[in-house]
């Protein structure tokens, strides 16, 4: 499997930590999944997709995720980030430490409130929907203006060497490799930014220039409106997408009163649905009722679900471009070698191909690789198919040749 790091950030009081809570309550965990809290901050959350089960008439016994309804959850890994204030990038509560945080994750989900309440520190305060853009671009400045900083630092220490486009990347990498930004994320900045070939004559808007363009190849952003729930909400959603924006609505609070009540059984629920049923109304405390009525009424209702789902979904199927391929072992039973039908489900970048997928699996089957077969269409593939998703596929190597 291929993992990315999705880090949650934003101003205090946002909603940070309420998402996170609500997409690591996992009432679809898989038994005995090694981990559930990685650290204190790091948990596992899931992705909702539909299964191939259905469309291959097969019931399926899932191993590394879990299959519900025909929907496949599938884990990925997040991480709550502590809360940013203006001056972060000179070091302003904590601000280091955050950026540096920030930078582990491969994408970042931006949460603001979407109904403007806070003020730029995250207190109280008169609604303004201006509130929902001023953070987007106050999260995005901070980090711009930290990168440029490290960039700037890196630069005036890098040894001189003949000046070239080569040598800019050269430095630039390994300025930048601490931060999970590959060589391939830097030449397409400096392609796209064509700063001089010599360092002294870059200039400040030369690096910030630099960061936001690495920033927006290497750590793409989705914007979660949280607190739809609120008066406000609407509009400051509005004056998000007239101001070109993406964002996708949530009511983090929602989801968590939904999944607290679907784990004690109060309710069927599961993550992604639009509307849930209480199971037995007698046991529901008068409050409890209320609360989940409330849920329906001003989320469900309105908004068509809480949306924390899509924003997962979102983060990994559209903006780090993710496809998921079934691994099987036997292409016409479609198990492993103990039996379980499509056990396991693999998230891998768009564009990899069979060999490098085999790779994934364990080492040996892509080193001997000999060519994989296609489950549904039971043809060969060669070692350059480029993967689609919802492949199912089988690799065989030498010495695991089929009879
Ligand atoms: N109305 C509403 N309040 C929310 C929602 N999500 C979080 N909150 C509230 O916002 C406050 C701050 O939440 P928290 O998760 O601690 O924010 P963080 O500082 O960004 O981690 C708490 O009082 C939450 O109950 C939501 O979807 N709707
Ligand atoms: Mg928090």
């Amino acid at each position: 499997m291929v993992t990315r790091l999705v880090g949650l950030s934003g101003k205090p009081n946002v909603g940070k930590s309420t998402l996170y809570s609500a997409l690591t309550l996992n009432i679809v965990k898989i038994a005995d999944y090694p981990f559930t809290t990685l650290t204190p901050n790091k948990g596992v959350g899931y992705l909702r997709k539909k299964c191939v089960c259905k469309s291959l008439g097969v019931v399926d016994n899932p191993v590394n995720s879990r299959c519900v309804n025909g929907f496949r959850f599938i884990p990925v890994e997040l991480v709550d980030l502590p809360g940013i204030v203006p001056g972060a990038h000179e070091g302003r509560g904590l601000g280091n430490q955050f950026l540096s945080e920030i930078s582990m994750a491969d994408a970042l989900i931006h949460v603001v409130d979407a109904s403007g309440s806070l003020d730029a520190e995250g207190r109280p305060a008169d609604p303004d929907p201006e509130n929902t853009l001023r953070d987007i671009r106050f999260l995005e400045d901070e980090y711009d203006r930290w990168l440029a900083g490290i960039i700037e630092r890196g630069v005036q220490k890098a040894p001189r060497a003949r000046p070239s486009r080569r040598s800019v990347e050269d430095v630039l990498s390994q300025v930048l490799s601490g931060l999970a930004i590959g060589r391939g994320d830097v030449e397409k900045a400096v392609e796209r930014v064509n700063p001089p070939d010599e360092f002294s004559k870059w200039s400040r808007e030369t690096m910030i220039e630099l960061a936001r363009t690495i920033r927006m190849i290497a750590k793409p952003m989705v914007i979660a409106a949280n607190k739809i729930d609120k008066k406000g909400a609407e509009e400051g959603v509005r004056r998000m997408r007239e101001a070109g924006y993406d964002p996708i609505p949530i009511s983090a609070e929602a989801e968590l009163v939904l999944r607290r009540a679907a784990e004690a059984g109060l309710v069927e629920y599961f993550p992604g649905d639009n509307d849930f049923k209480i199971v037995r109304p007698e046991t529901l405390r008068e409050k409890q009722r209320e609360a989940l009525e409330m849920v329906r009424e001003k989320v469900l209702k309105h908004w068509g679900s809480t949306g924390v789902q899509e924003l997962l979904n979102m983060v990994y199927f559209r903006v780090l471009k993710m496809i998921t391929v079934y691994p099987v072992e036997d292409p016409n039973k479609l198990t492993d070698k103990k039996g379980n039908v499509l056990p396991d489900v693999y998230l891998v970048p768009m564009g990899m191909n069979v060999k490098e997928f085999a790779g994934l699996i364990h080492s040996d089957l892509m080193n001997n690789f000999l060519y994989a077969i296609d489950a549904r269409r039971k043809i060969r593939l060669g070692e350059d198919y480029v993967l689609k998703d919802d492949d199912v596929v089988s690799i065989v190597a030498v010495g695991r040749q089929k009879s």
